[in-house]
């Protein structure tokens, strides 16, 4: 078949959202998901697996399961868009016709875009990563290794997926190391190219709290260029005193490599000038082709790139698509940028992190969540990944708005609950 009402780019978090809801709206045969993966990679799992809480062979499900009944798998790479005549080119050389369109093809981690990064993951046990599911198996024993001396967490430049990782793995270790007596024969640093450790005030007040209180050093402005591993030095570049170069000796070195649109999505005529697709920040809708969407970690949606704004993301896309087919206006349902970010302060406590666009806390639950909670923690490492493979991927969770059919009356009633 060569033309579809739906083809949805990536079957990834986003596109198995939207492609199960559609499926369930349009019937057999008309939604296309065009994926290249064998696996289906459920990436919020992959700070747990670094913590040693739970296997990182549980994160990663077959794509041929996760894909709903109905629609149709192309398994193969988008590598061509020509939006004006509706069509994609594969990496076989075939051509996907479409009616209606939406993006989902996520975020490259540049494993590349540090000097030195691949050679030390490859030959220095002390230097890890858990952005992947080949190198997040050495986290944790890499954690369980360290006896003493430097252990460094960096945080790449903007923009990256889910911007509070790479400090909930740190605290993760800090508290391993608390727990198994070497904590004093260490230094723990955060390393972040922001002047900030988070980017919203409010947790930012409760993160500075914990960093205090367990001895954490914050290097902000920092920005990790290269690893030597011969001589077990990262090497920093100062963001706020140019051409000041800073080298710390690492005994644990655990990177968060930088991000960057894909390639065949940069130079397609779907992006804006930083390669994200150029989508209404409301509407989820594209600027220019009005019968293409997009959803989550591809989009140039200002707000945080996590699983939790694309639930949210994709209810608003499923009512202002669903219109559109309809004949209808495709602008009645507007995203409010929600997003979230469960922050693990240690083993059995995290902060729920939730706002929108301005940075204004949306909380969902009545007490405050900016407090490390205990039911939060579990939230995060039971519920979420319950939530995510029984609802999320069918198309079955809106976000936690949905409770609240109204969406004004959900914002309102969220509104009211923000402890400050
Ligand atoms: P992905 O899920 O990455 O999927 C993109 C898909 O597109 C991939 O399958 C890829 O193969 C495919 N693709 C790419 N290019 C092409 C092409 N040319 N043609 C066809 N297919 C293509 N979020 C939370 O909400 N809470 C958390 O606690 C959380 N923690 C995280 C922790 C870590 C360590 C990481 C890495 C992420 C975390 N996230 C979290 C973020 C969340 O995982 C992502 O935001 C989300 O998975 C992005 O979904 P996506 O569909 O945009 O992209
Ligand atoms: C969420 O919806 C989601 O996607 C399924 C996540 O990713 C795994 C999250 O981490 C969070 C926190 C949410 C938001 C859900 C609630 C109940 C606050």
């Amino acid at each position: 078949k060569d033309n579809y009402k739906l083809v949805v780019v990536g079957g990834g978090s986003g596109g198995l959202a939207v492609s199960s809801r559609f499926a369930r709206k349009l019937g057999k045969n008309n939604v296309a998901v065009i994926e290249p993966s064998e696996w289906h990679l459920y990436q919020p799992g992959w700070t747990l697996a670094a913590g040693g809480v739970k296997n990182p062979d549980s994160f990663r499900r077959s794509e041929s399961k996760m894909i709903s009944k109905g629609v149709d798998w192309i398994k193969a790479k988008a590598t061509d868009f020509q939006p004006e005549s509706n069509t994609i080119v594969l990496d076989n050389g075939d051509k996907v016709k479409y009616d209606y369109l939406v993006m989902a093809t996520g975020i490259k981690i540049d494993f590349d875009g540090i000097k030195g990064l691949k050679e030390a993951l490859a030959n220095d046990q002390q230097v890890v990563s858990m952005y992947s599911h080949e190198t997040v198996k050495n986290v944790f024993p890499a954690i369980q290794r360290f006896k003493g001396g430097n252990a460094i967490f960096t945080f790449p430049k903007v923009p990256i997926k889910c911007p509070g990782a790479p400090q909930k793995v740190m605290y993760l270790a800090e508290d391993y190391f608390r727990k198994n007596g070497v904590r004093d024969k260490a230094t723990v640093t955060y390393c972040t190219t922001l002047p900030v450790i988070f980017g919203v005030k409010k947790y930012a007040d409760a993160l500075m709290e914990v960093v205090k209180e367990r001895d954490i050093k914050l290097n902000t402005q920092h920005h990790l260029i290269e690893i030597d591993y011969k001589n077990k030095q990262a090497i920093f570049e100062r963001l706020d005193q140019p051409g000041t170069i800073v080298k710390l000796n690492y005994d644990l070195l655990h990177v968060c490599p930088p991000m960057k649109p894909f390639d065949e999505i940069k130079k397609s005529p779907l992006v804006d000038q930083t390669g994200y697709v150029d989508l209404d920040k409301h509407t989820l809708q594209h600027k220019k082709y009005p019968n293409v969407f997009g959803i989550g970690d591809c989009t140039n949606l200002p707000t945080s790139k996590t699983a939790a704004a694309i639930a949210a993301q994709s209810s608003i896309l499923a009512e202002n698509l669903g219109n559109l087919m309809n004949g209808k206006d495709a602008n009645k349902a507007k995203y409010d940028g929600y997003t979230s970010c469960p922050l693990i302060t240690a083993y059995g406590r995290t902060i729920l992190a939730e706002f929108d666009y301005d940075g204004k806390p949306l909380e969902t639950f009545p007490i405050n969540q900016g407090k490390e909670r205990r039911t939060m923690f579990h939230l995060k490492s039971d519920f979420m990944p319950f939530l995510y493979w029984n609802a999320f991927v069918k198309g079955y969770w809106g976000g936690p708005g949905i409770y609240l059919c109204y969406q004004k009356l959900a914002k309102n009633s969220r509104e009211h609950r923000v402890y400050k």
